[in-house]
């Protein structure tokens, strides 16, 4: 029998002290050039953060487009953080970013912190960033069709070893709809070498239908799947958007529906050969989600996606998924944009991730059986780190 140990005291170390793959960003190696975002202009600019600008403060967001960057900003600060109190999920990771670096989170304007990154030397901050935010690498979204980032590739730089890429195939799927599946498998067999990507994915509407006439059924069919299969990768269905139901607010004028999985039973039972990281963006959708988990295998849960990134939510569905699941699943991706962001994303993951492990481990002593350190470590391990190298069948 082990011995008993303060279950609270040693799930909070190892989940501090294990370092997390991050397994879906939009950060990019510092070697792509100007593409990857840092910095408090950037940090105070993401798209979350603009939705909650237009409900506290008059400007419109024609007005605001016209705007700097660092006018932009300036005024998100003014909003959000002097006006108002920063207690939603998005400022208040704000603030955890500014306190993680030792800048003031009470300051009247933006000029200490934007002196700090000035004069900072990009490599060294971005190890700084993932030693903070225990992250060991990152999984990025790699678009070929974008000309910026495809310049970038081409011009054969190496990725930094703790940037990994995923080849995104929204923009392929849309761009090339009228294309042959041949044409198409070409064009990812080009980008699987160049890449070397862990997964292929795409972002998927609430009203994603497969099979179905449109032609991402098709593309899905004749070349995505075909592709995956034959280069042993896994394929990243991201489901329930509502692309653009303000488009006003440009990337922050998506919204959320709620998917028929149908689709995703389909998927897993017609192409067993494939592997499936799944994860769906409405609360309705998730229970459904974990029951097509326990039907097959090669459908990995993952992440608590964009709206769904908030502590009550994440406790919710991470709760509900280790009852279903046990540890087979993948609790979280940040999604991060912006470098820092990775600071903040963990560390509310690994504080909301902590106590729904501890009662788990409660529950289980008192019906009789009594965890070690060991067990703690290999269940968490296995949640930040294994599962996904194993579905990927990589190292990262
Ligand atoms: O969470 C986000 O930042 C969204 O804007 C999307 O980028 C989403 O995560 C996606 O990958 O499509
Ligand atoms: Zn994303």
């Amino acid at each position: 029998m082990p011995l008993m140990i303060d279950i609270a005291a040693v799930v909070e170390d190892v989940i501090a002290s294990t370092p997390v793959i991050d397994i879906h960003t939009h950060l990019f190696a510092p070697e792509l050039g100007a593409l990857g975002l840092w910095g408090i202009d950037n940090l105070l600019t993401y798209h979350y953060l603009e939705a909650e600008l237009f409900r506290s403060c008059s400007i419109n967001p024609r007005q605001y487009w016209e705007l700097e960057k660092s006018a932009q900003s300036d005024l998100i600060w003014k909003t959000l953080f002097i006006e108002n109190t920063p207690v939603s999920e998005a400022t208040r990771g704000v603030i955890s970013v500014l306190n993680a670096l030792g800048l003031d989170t009470h300051a009247e304007s933006l000029k200490e912190a934007r002196e700090f990154f000035n004069q900072m030397n990009l490599a060294d901050h971005v190890t700084n960033v993932l030693r903070i935010a225990g992250v060991s690498s990152v999984v990025m979204t790699n678009d070929p069709l974008d000309p910026n980032e495809a310049a970038e590739w081409n011009a054969g730089h190496e990725p930094d070893a703790r940037f990994h890429a995923a080849l995104r195939l929204d923009r392929i799927l849309t761009d090339m709809s009228g294309s042959t599946g041949a044409a198409v498998r070409e064009l990812l067999d080009t980008w699987v070498a160049r890449m070397k990507p862990f997964y292929m994915a795409v972002s998927l509407l609430d009203s994603f239908k497969f099979p179905s006439e449109e032609p991402a059924s098709r593309l899905l069919t004749e070349a995505v799947l075909p592709a995956c299969r034959d280069w042993n990768i896994p394929l990243a269905l991201m489901i329930g958007v509502r692309r653009q139901v303000n488009p006003a607010l440009r990337l922050a004028g998506d919204g959320v529906g709620r998917a028929d999985l149908r689709s995703v039973e389909v998927l897993c039972s017609r192409f067993p050969e494939n592997r499936f990281l799944v994860t769906v963006l409405s609360r309705e959708n998730q229970h459904e989600l974990c029951v097509y988990a326990r039907k097959f295998s090669n459908l990995m849960p993952f992440g608590c996606w964009w709206f769904l990134n908030n502590p009550s939510i994440v406790e919710e569905i991470t709760r509900e998924r280790l009852e279903l699941l046990g540890t087979t699943f993948i609790p979280q991706h940040s999604d991060a944009r912006i470098l820092e962001q990775l600071i903040y994303k963990w560390r509310n993951t690994r504080r909301t991730l902590a106590p729904i492990l501890t009662r788990s481990y409660e529950l289980l002593a008192q019906d009789g059986r009594q965890v070690s350190r060991e067990d703690i470590e290999r269940d968490v391990r296995r949640m930040l780190r294994s599962n996904f190298e194993q579905f990927t069948n990589r190292v990262a």
